[in-house]
């Protein structure tokens, strides 16, 4: 791995100091300072998480205003996935944005675009003939993605999941689970939207294996929908925002299974799963599932703004001409980003590195797990794990001590996030480019947040 210090000569070295350290109390008074800023400007709807001001990142550290450098467990919410200000990445960007910054790829379009969808048919499971659209946002591929298997299929109806998250656009939030924050007082919500249950080994019955998970949703979905009346399954493959819920084995290529046989199109919402976060490029390949359509957005272009539905060239096709698009989408500067960003990861082999990071994160968690009933359970892959907390008597979900151990990371300087339906799991997201030193760094003040609880 090159360490931003070692970077090649002739990229810009972002020069960041590669330790944690806490100059002020977090936040720091030029925070706090921003921050009665953005009360006074930015809708209370738009919330953070850590109420400091980022001025720099690069490797597994974000420079705050007042001089502090936290350890980032969090990758923009994994989305710097080859680390921040990753240089390949930003000379790319520094090329394209002097050459010409938009033109608009249905007006004139240009080579990067092509790149990136040639990239995504080499990339994405399956041997066939593929087709990229390229978009600005999780969402909108999502979105993107259900028009285009309505128009293949004839067919309306959509399936997603419990514990979803698809985005928070009107489709998009009919299609995620949770109301608050996400939905709550925001609907009428677009229609034809279904819900099945997922697999969820945790709190399912010890019995449900993913074969009878998925027979559960099946059951469901034939009786509730119908498979004549149903254009698509979207699901992720390892859940992001609903809890880091790995299905049990069988239940992806389970469903995988029964749409094929149906004429349903299996649609991997991969946003927050793919691009090398678990260990491959993409989570359903742990399962040796094929969908037809995959969404990718977050790590594609290291923090540029950029997302794809990638997938069969006759679905893909099947849109009339002119029926996919939009101003920006595809934009050069998010393209350039993502062909450096495919580079590195593979002249980096940070696939190898997700699953280094796997085996410190578990290890370190399932150790804690070990000493601690309150942690009920330890999943996920690659750089994308997380910890669960509950009543260690009833089970029930303990959102106070995710909030409490996270909160104790933050004044250590330690990016943590929570996520899942009832906010209880904490999940560590970190960039492959961090270093093992500052991940178990990152893992010892969680720990002592744990510890601290007692
Ligand atoms: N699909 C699986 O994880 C975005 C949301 C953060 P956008 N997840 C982070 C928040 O609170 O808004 C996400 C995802 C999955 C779709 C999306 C949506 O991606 O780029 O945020 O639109």
């Amino acid at each position: 791995m090159t360490s931003p210090e070692e970077s090649p000569a002739s990229t810009p070295a972002p020069r960041l100091e590669q330790t944690r350290h806490l100059a002020s109390a977090i936040p720091g008074p030029v925070s706090r300072e921003l921050m009665s800023r953005k009360q006074a400007a930015v809708s209370v709807g738009v919330s953070t998480t850590m109420p400091v001001f980022a001025t720099r990142a690069a490797g597994g550290i974000v420079e705050d205003v007042d001089g502090n450098r936290l350890i980032d467990l969090g990758s923009g919410i994994a989305v710097t996935t080859v680390g921040n200000s990753d240089p390949r990445v930003v000379a790319a960007v520094a090329t394209q944005v002097a050459a010409f910054t938009h033109t608009c790829f249905m007006v004139t379009p240009y080579e990067g675009y092509v790149a990136v969808a040639e990239q995504l048919s080499r990339l994405t499971p399956g041997e066939f003939e593929k087709r990229s659209a390229l978009f600005n946002s999780g969402a909108e591929a999502v979105e993107n993605a259900v028009k285009i298997a309505r128009t293949y299929t004839g067919r309306d109806a959509v399936v997603v999941f419990d514990h979803a998250y698809h985005g928070r656009t009107n489709l998009t939030m009919a299609m995620t689970a949770k109301n608050m924050p996400y939905k709550h007082g925001f609907g009428p919500f677009a229609g034809e939207v279904y819900r099945a249950p997922m697999s969820y080994p945790f709190r399912d019955d010890p019995a449900m294996d993913g074969k009878l998970a998925a027979k559960r949703a099946i059951d469901q979905i034939e009786v509730q929908v119908g498979a004549d009346n149903l254009a698509a399954i979207v699901i992720e493959p390892i859940q992001g925002e609903g809890g880091f819920v790995v299905p049990a084995p069988g239940f992806l290529a389970g469903l995988a299974e029964w749409c094929r046989s149906h004429g349903v199109l299996f649609i991997a919402d991969e946003v927050q799963s793919g691009f090398g976060r678990t260990g491959t490029w993409f989570a359903v390949e742990h399962e040796g599932v094929v969908p037809d359509l995959v969404v990718s957005a977050k790590g594609i272009a290291g923090g540029l703004p950029l997302s794809a539905v990638t997938g069969r060239a006759e679905v893909m096709d099947a849109v009339h001409a002119g029926g996919l698009g939009g101003t920006y989408g595809g934009n050069p500067l998010a393209c350039a980003a993502a062909l450096a960003v495919i580079e590195t990861i593979e002249a980096d082999d940070l696939l190898a590195r997700a699953r280094r990071i796997e085996e410190i994160l578990l290890g370190r968690l399932r150790d804690l797990q070990a000493g601690d009933p309150r942690i009920g359970d330890v999943r996920g892959r690659g750089a994308m794990v997380a910890a669960e907390f509950v009543d260690p008597t009833t089970g029930d979900p303990d959102a106070a001590l995710a909030k409490a151990v996270a909160a104790h990371a933050h004044a250590e300087g330690v990016i943590t996030l929570t996520c899942g339906t009832w906010g209880n799991v904490i999940r560590f997201l970190p960039p492959l480019s961090i270093s093992d030193e500052l991940l178990t760094e990152g893992l010892d003040i969680v720990a002592a947040g744990l510890a601290a609880t007692r």
